[in-house]
């Protein structure tokens, strides 16, 4: 199915001067990575991941969500970036050669818009291959996978949990700042392959929009935002992505 994407929709994004990407878990769907919406697969089929992807799951029962955490790290061991993955990178490549500002703020946590080349990539929730000791603070990255233990644990004995931002837990101010930072700058700005209802970058929208930049949403499925973009093009990242900055780019 040839994605519809706007004749104006392409003129007016080849004169961007700033765009800002906001991904979620949708862009990896087509690299085989499960969605937060999708079914959980097998022994996760009764687990709720809102419910799993927090402290107190962690406090509670440490070993079933640092299996789960195991268990999304080995789907996305063998995980290759997606044509969405690879047209971002283009993306930022070719506006990059142009001055142009790009600024990819992501929901997700395995890395593979940084596997695909991007650069300038803001991790909102972290990422699952980097782990933390919860008594001394000292983070790692961790490749091996699976684990021999569940929870792993530091030299010193401390359980690790993953580096990222769970439900009920404060994004980093680090990662707050160059979000807000691009916003405030941004003349383009898209929402990719999330269900825009969580907080805070479901609101990124609005911090955008009152400003006059243009906001486009490429989507499986219709979202809370869908009235409020410029433009919302129902379809695939992974078919979408590559065909717009074809289009307006020639990449
Ligand atoms: C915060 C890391 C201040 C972990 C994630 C009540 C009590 C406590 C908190 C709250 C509350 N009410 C609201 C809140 C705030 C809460 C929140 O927003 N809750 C929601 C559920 C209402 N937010 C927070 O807690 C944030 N912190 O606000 O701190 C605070 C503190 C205390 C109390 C109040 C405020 C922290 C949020 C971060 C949580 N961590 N991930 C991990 O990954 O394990 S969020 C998690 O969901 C992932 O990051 C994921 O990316 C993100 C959002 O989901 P999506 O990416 O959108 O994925 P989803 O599956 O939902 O949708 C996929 C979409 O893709 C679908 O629309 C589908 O149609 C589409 N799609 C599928 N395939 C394709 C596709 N599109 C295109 N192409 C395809 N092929």
């Amino acid at each position: 199915m040839q994605p519809v994407i706007l004749d104006n929709l392409v003129g007016e994004f080849r004169e961007a001067r700033a765009v800002v990407m906001l991904t979620g878990a949708g862009v990896s769907a087509e690299s085989g990575i499960p969605t937060f919406r999708d079914a959980m697969e097998g022994l996760w089929a009764k687990y709720d991941p809102s419910q799993l992807a927090t402290p107190e799951a962690f406090d509670r029962d440490s070993e079933t969500v640092t299996r789960w955490y195991d268990w999304r790290r080995e789907k996305c061991a063998t995980a290759k970036p997606n044509p969405a993955h690879l047209a971002l990178a283009r993306l930022e490549e070719h506006l990059a050669t142009q001055e142009r500002g790009f600024t990819l703020l992501t929901q997700n946590v395995d890395r593979l818009h940084q596997a695909a080349g991007n650069r300038n990539v803001v991790e909102l929730h972290g990422t699952l291959w980097v782990w933390r000791c919860t008594r001394c603070g000292i983070e790692r990255e961790e490749r091996t996978v699976p684990f021999q233990e569940y929870p792993p644990r530091c030299a010193r004995g401390g359980a690790r949990r993953p580096a990222v931002v769970w439900f009920g837990e404060m994004l980093s101010e680090q990662a707050l700042k160059q979000a807000h930072d691009a916003l405030a700058t941004c003349d383009f700005f898209f929402s990719v392959g999330t269900s825009a209802v969580v907080e805070p970058a479901a609101n990124f929208i609005y911090s955008v929009r009152h400003r006059g930049p243009k906001t486009v949403e490429i989507n499986r499925d219709a979202t809370p935002i869908s009235r409020v973009v410029d433009w919302s093009l129902l379809g695939k990242a992974g078919e979408v992505l590559p065909e717009l900055v074809r289009r307006a780019f020639g990449i």
